[in-house]
């Protein structure tokens, strides 16, 4: 009985594996969501840039390009510290969070808009708030073209889910600075200048119309499965995956998945 069993599984298995290997990246982008910001400056900073949060699971991809940060401190390669920030508005701040008027945004300041730090954008080794403010572990440099793939916290994944998460870049030019901002200590690392910690540039990170529609299918929830299944040429077969869609949504679908198809052909 076993043995029958197995030699009529066989055959649908099969199915299966060719329809999955029909649409390998369909399936995989079923269950990767893309954040991404355009980066805006901060406390006259002339930089800019943009970052990426590929999220699968609780596996991130960070992609950044960023230009214009200011290059050299104490002679060395400007370490600028950056991280996920997460747990308030979900909002980048403007001039008016500098609650002491030294014409700096702190990170203090800033925090009751973009909430605390939760993940540090690190070069190697530990990502969570442990390595903040690392300036050895801190990409450095005007121009930072970073990629690295880490773990978040779930705290995190909640937080980007739920549209509260940001991106802040710190590291100021000290020479943009008022004296008296020039003259002060970082509000967080005591041993470091204002400028060293406070933000240059930050970004609200929200769901990528690009990462939402991979290979221009448009997303409505659809399971891995009946995506792959759609695209076997059978129309009845296209039918059948209409119905375990969303109706509304799933005419549409399929609608433009006819029309693509029609346009390979
Ligand atoms: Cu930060």
């Amino acid at each position: 009985m076993k043995r029958t069993s197995a030699l009529l599984a066989a055959p649908a298995l099969a199915l299966g594996a060719l329809a999955l290997a029909a649409a390998p990246a369909q399936a995989h982008d079923a269950d990767t969501t893309v954040y991404q910001t355009q980066l805006k400056a901060l406390n006259g900073s002339s930089a800019s840039g943009s970052v990426w949060v590929s999220v699968h699971g609780t596996e991130a991809t960070v992609t950044e390009n960023v230009t214009g940060l200011p290059a050299s401190f104490n002679g060395a390669a400007y370490p600028h510290v950056q991280h996920i920030h997460i747990g308030a508005m979900g909002m980048c701040p403007d001039a008016s969070a500098d609650t002491n008027g030294d014409g700096v945004v702190s990170v203090t300041e800033g925090a009751p808009h973009y909430g605390k730090i939760a993940q540090t954008l690190t070069t190697s080794g530990d990502t969570s708030p442990a390595t903040a403010t690392d300036l050895k572990l801190a990409p450095g440099g005007a121009t930072i073209d970073y990629k690295r793939t880490f773990t978040l916290s779930a705290e995190t994944v909640s937080a980007l889910k739920a549209g509260t998460a940001s991106i802040v870049v710190h590291g100021l030019d000290p020479a943009t600075l008022s004296p008296a901002a020039k003259a002060a200590k970082s509000d967080i690392v005591p041993s470091l200048p204002l400028a060293a910690t406070s933000p240059a540039l930050c970004g609200e990170l929200s769901v990528s119309q690009m990462g939402a529609m991979p290979n221009g299918a448009p997303e409505t929830g659809v399971t891995p499965a009946a995506r792959t299944t759609t695209t076997d040429a059978t129309p009845g077969i296209l039918a059948s995956a209409g119905g375990v869609l969303v109706a509304g949504a799933a005419a549409v679908g399929l609608n433009r998945r006819r029309a693509a198809r029609k346009a390979q052909d």
